[in-house]
Formats: C-alpha cells, structure tokens, sequence
C-alpha cells in the first residue's frame, strides 16, 4: 500500500499534521458517501457482469469470511496466461537472487526496497512507467478477476497497486511491519490478491488472515477500520481476542489468494525459505481521491482501443 502524501507534509517531514490528517479524512468520507464511489456504484449497478459458478462461489466466500483461496487456473483457466505468468515470475526470480548473490559479494545491484520495509525487494516498487503489455498489469485487467472485484466491491473498482515480492529468509528475528498483524488503511472497499510464485510453506512466511475481521464482519469492532486510522493493534491482545481463528495460506506455487485487507492480516515473516509472489489491490475511487496513489504511471495511448470501459476504468 502507498500512503498518499499532501505536498505540505512532504515538504516538511513527510508526516502529515492533524490538520491534513483530517482533511484527507474528510475528502475520503465525501468521496466514498458522495462524490467517486456513488459514481462508480451508478455504473457499476447500470451493466452488471455475468460471473459464472467458480466467481459466484469466490465471492459468497469473500462475503462471508473476507478471503478466497484456489488454484489460479481454477479462475482463469486459459493456460496462456499462467504460462506466460509463471515464466516472467520465474525471470523474477532469478534476476533477484542474483542481485541478492552480488549484494553479498559486495557489489551494486539495482534490487528494489522500500524504507521501513525493507525486507520485501520489489519488481516495480512505486512510480514505475508500465505499458499497456506488461502481464501483471494485464492479469489486474482480467475480466475474470476484475468483474469478481467489481462485483464484491459493488462498484468499478480501480487497480491501485501491481508488484511482484520477493522475500528473501531472513532467520528467526523479530517481526516486523506487515509481518505484524495490521488493518489495511487504505480503503474500507479493498480487495486484494496474492499469487503464489513458489511453494509457501511455514519457513517461507505464508500469508495469515483473521476471518470475519473486516468491516461488516463478526471482529470488526475490535481496532475498528478508521480511514488512517490505528491499524496495527497491540499484538497480544488481538491474538488473545481472536485466539485459534486466523487462517494460515501455506500452499503450492499457483495458488491465488483473495482477501479484504481491511480485515486483520499479516504475513512474509520468511524465515528459512524465500517466498515470491504477485499482488494486486483493487480499491475504490475514494481512495485515489484522497488516501492513496497507484504504484505505477500508464500512459493511456500504450492501452490501445483493446479495452472494455471497466477495464479503461479501473486502470487509468
Ligand atoms: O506479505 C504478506 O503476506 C502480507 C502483506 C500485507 O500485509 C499487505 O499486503 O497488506
């Protein structure tokens, strides 16, 4: 996620005051009540996609616990896609833990991080120039992922972050960031996914989700979703609260994992393996309008004439 940042408190230390906390408050209330999401719901609810049995059951499931899991070819089964998914996640992989081979030597290398998570290296990182082929861009594309977030998020939803991780083992430390548990803050209509790039067992920092934690779930009252609200409780109170229920994903490469992050999450404490994945986010325009940035820059002309409206929509 990408804080969006007032140009007054990046000028001063990057941190925003009360004041702008609560105007970016505020635009984000007005945009979700009224102005882009009311929009967005309107055309949305004008032309509702068809989804078929697999989306259907994917999105009782989001419904009822906030998270979805399945093989990726259950939802997109053209093998074309993960084919080509699969070998550029591969080259990913590889060109990182060479990069992370030349670190060690003690040599440059161009490895992606970003402060206060560092532990995470990252293909594009923030304000990266994607085209219209790049195949992460084109999966946030895929109707058959984006009309299952349309229809979840009740709404166009617009694609607001596309990155590959990689996640390299970093031994027995202490968790740190998002490896902790946390609320997203970023939009109380989010979806997320995360692709699985290699196997993800217990040492490879497997995502972790609590079910029924986000907003109009059973524990939303616990640390409730606030728009730049607290959303990283005390850690032991919250495993006390919601002992023995937060689901661990360890599963084989290709699993896709769909999720409401505004309900409580942690994951890639990677402890003796490496784990790589792709992960998206569809938000809602309010967010853009007020909370956050998309991590990457498109150029309109580089999408073609190819695109159906939602599509154009939730990328530009
Ligand atoms: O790396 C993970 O598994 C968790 C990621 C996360 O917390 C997030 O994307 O908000």
């Amino acid at each position: 996620m990408h804080r969006k940042r007032t140009r007054l408190a990046a000028r001063v230390n990057r941190v925003a005051t009360a004041v702008e906390r609560r105007g970016i408050v505020t635009t984000y209330r007005l945009h979700d009540r009224v102005l882009s999401n009311r929009r967005a719901r309107r055309r949305y609810a004008s032309g509702r996609p068809e989804l078929d049995a697999v989306q259907l059951d994917l999105l009782a499931r989001l419904r009822e616990e906030g998270y979805a899991v399945l093989p990726f070819t259950d939802l997109v089964p053209d093998p074309d896609v993960w084919r080509e998914l699969e070998a550029d996640g591969a080259r990913y992989v590889a060109e990182t833990e060479q990069g992370l081979r030349a670190e060690t030597e003690g040599g440059e290398s161009a490895l992606r991080r970003r402060e206060g998570k560092e532990f995470v290296i990252r293909k594009y990182s923030y304000g990266v120039e994607l085209d219209g082929a790049d195949p992460w861009l084109r999966l946030g594309a895929n109707r058959r992922l984006l009309d299952l977030a349309n229809a979840y998020l009740g709404m166009w939803s617009k694609l607001e972050y596309v990155d590959l991780w990689y996640t390299p083992p970093a031994g027995e430390g202490e968790r740190q960031a998002s490896q902790r548990w946390h609320r997203d803050f970023n939009d109380r209509h989010l979806l997320k996914a995360f692709l699985y790039l290699v196997d993800v067992d217990e040492e490879a920092g497997p995502f972790e989700y609590v079910p029924h934690s986000a907003p109009g779930g059973e524990l939303d009252h616990l640390w409730p979703w606030r728009p730049l609200g607290q959303n990283y409780p005390p850690q032991d109170e919250l495993e006390a609260m919601v002992s023995g229920r937060a689901v661990t994903f360890t599963a084989p490469k290709g699993t896709l994992i769909l999720c409401n992050t505004c309900g409580f999450h942690r994951g890639g404490f990677a402890t003796g393996k490496p784990r790589a994945l792709a992960t998206l986010t569809y938000s809602s325009p309010a967010s853009l309008a007020s909370l956050t940035e998309p991590n990457y820059n498109l150029s309109a002309a580089s999408l073609g004439d190819s695109l159906d409206p939602e599509q154009r929509f939730a990328l530009t």
